[in-house]
């Protein structure tokens, strides 16, 4: 499909239009209704997507999400400036007793990945902001390697750690936590948007028994990593990682940073490759997510092996297999391969496609010369928002959009990669 030249203008517009639409002052909500806070990693992607027209509003993003790093160095999942009965886990539930309040796990360290992609934008320009930013994502860079990579690779403490809620990469994990003292509660994202689409009612249970055991000890790290429920380890933040330490170890350099924190960066980016052995599938012949409590791997490949390509850390026996499951849907990476068990086109992380991951994938692609794949990728992804608005996720099968609508994460892909 080729997309005629005034429509992509109507639609980069309309991506604006979202863009701003969302913007709360300082920091971007992902849709209104259905998530009315600043999330992570939607805020870093939507800081990308700012800065295609409006750079100063991508760094002051940034900004706002690391005031609400916290002192150990976690940059926090959900920040809640402001209270909002909408959504349901809100500041109470939580009970980290921050301020501003916020959750008490991280998400998926995209910003140095990005920020490097803002700074070379304008590099004049954006210099003071990301030298005052980096050793704040240092922090945070350092947190990950001290709170989740203890065992080797990264691992996620929640699955809503992972950005990639109800995955079937964590049901080896969901299935030993045990939610039968989570009690009464109602959920608000099933008000919003179609249920059929969300997780369903016991990964809902399972999700806040994880989270009461976090509250329960204080968010204590140790605690949560030595004793939690749930524990796994995740190739997508592992692959992110990689990246997003030797982006910041690149981006140390172009800013005079200290070379002794420069190479521990190097470093830490050399002991998760070192590590890859353990997620990978022999069976599977691909990287898989892993129940660091029981050994057991993940019953799927999923989207996250295809961000080998984003850290450079491809195996060649998995590549066509990564190909033949994208073959058996007609856009984009599915999130779960097609042919598993526990597939299902709409509903959430367990198939669906997903633009903001099309485009870290698309990164690795471009990077590793694989400009074919990349070009594919593209014109898949620019045609389901083209063809169906600028939805959370889309069906991979024939892409129906699903999920919330006007969304920040999918107008920034639009904006800064797919067009
Ligand atoms: C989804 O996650 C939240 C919990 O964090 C939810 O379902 O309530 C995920 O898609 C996550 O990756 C994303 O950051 C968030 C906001 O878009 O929504």
């Amino acid at each position: 499909m080729t997309i005629v030249m005034d429509r992509i203008e109507a639609l980069d517009a309309r991506a604006r239009e979202i863009m701003r639409g969302n913007d709360m002052g300082g920091y971007t909500i992902p849709t209104k209704g259905l998530y009315p806070f600043q999330w992570n990693w939607d805020s870093a992607f939507a800081a990308w997507g700012f800065s295609t027209f409006d750079l100063d509003r991508a760094w002051t993003e940034l900004e706002t999400l690391f005031s609400a790093q916290w002192p150990d160095g976690m940059v926090p999942h959900i920040i809640f400036h402001r209270p909002d009965p909408g959504y349901f886990p809100g500041p109470e539930v939580w009970g980290t007793r921050t301020d501003p309040p916020t959750s008490g796990i991280s998400q998926p360290p995209v910003a140095a990945i990005l920020a490097r992609r803002i700074l070379a934008a304008d590099p004049v320009a954006g210099r003071a902001r990301m030298k005052a930013l980096w050793p704040k994502m240092l922090a945070w860079h350092r947190w990950w390697r001290r709170c989740r990579c203890g065992h080797g690779v990264a691992a996620v403490a929640h699955p809503w750690e992972s950005g990639r809620d109800n995955c079937t990469d964590w049901d080896p994990g969901m299935a030993r936590v045990d939610a039968s003292g989570v009690g009464e509660y109602t959920r608000r994202d099933t008000g919003h948007v179609d249920a059929s689409m969300r997780p369903g009612k016991l990964d809902y249970d399972r999700f806040l028994a994880i989270l009461q055991f976090g509250r329960d000890c204080g968010w204590d790290q140790q605690t949560i990593v030595e004793r939690g429920p749930f524990l796994m380890a995740d190739p997508a933040i592992t692959f992110i990682l990689i990246r997003a330490h030797r982006d910041l170890a690149a981006l140390g350099q172009e800013l005079g940073a200290d070379p002794g924190e420069i190479a521990t960066l190097e470093g830490w980016a050399a002991d998760l490759v070192a590590a890859l052995p353990m997620i990978w599938h022999k069976k599977l012949g691909a990287h898989v997510a892993r129940d660091l409590r029981s050994g057991e791997f993940a019953p799927a490949i999923s989207s996250g092996a295809f961000l080998a390509w984003l850290a450079n850390c491809a195996r060649d026996e998995a590549e066509a297999r990564l190909i033949a499951i994208w073959d058996r849907v007609r856009f984009g990476i599915p999130s779960s391969d097609p042919a598993a068990p526990g597939f299902e086109s709409r509903r959430y992380w367990r198939g669906p496609t997903w633009p903001v991951v099309n485009a870290l994938i698309a990164i690795g692609m471009r990077d590793s010369g694989r400009d074919a794949l990349e070009a594919r990728l593209r014109r898949e992804t620019a045609e389901l928002i083209a063809n169906g608005g600028f939805w959370e996720y889309f069906d991979p099968l024939d892409g129906t959009p699903c999920g919330g609508d006007a969304f920040t994460w999918t107008a920034a892909i639009w904006l800064t990669w797919a067009r």
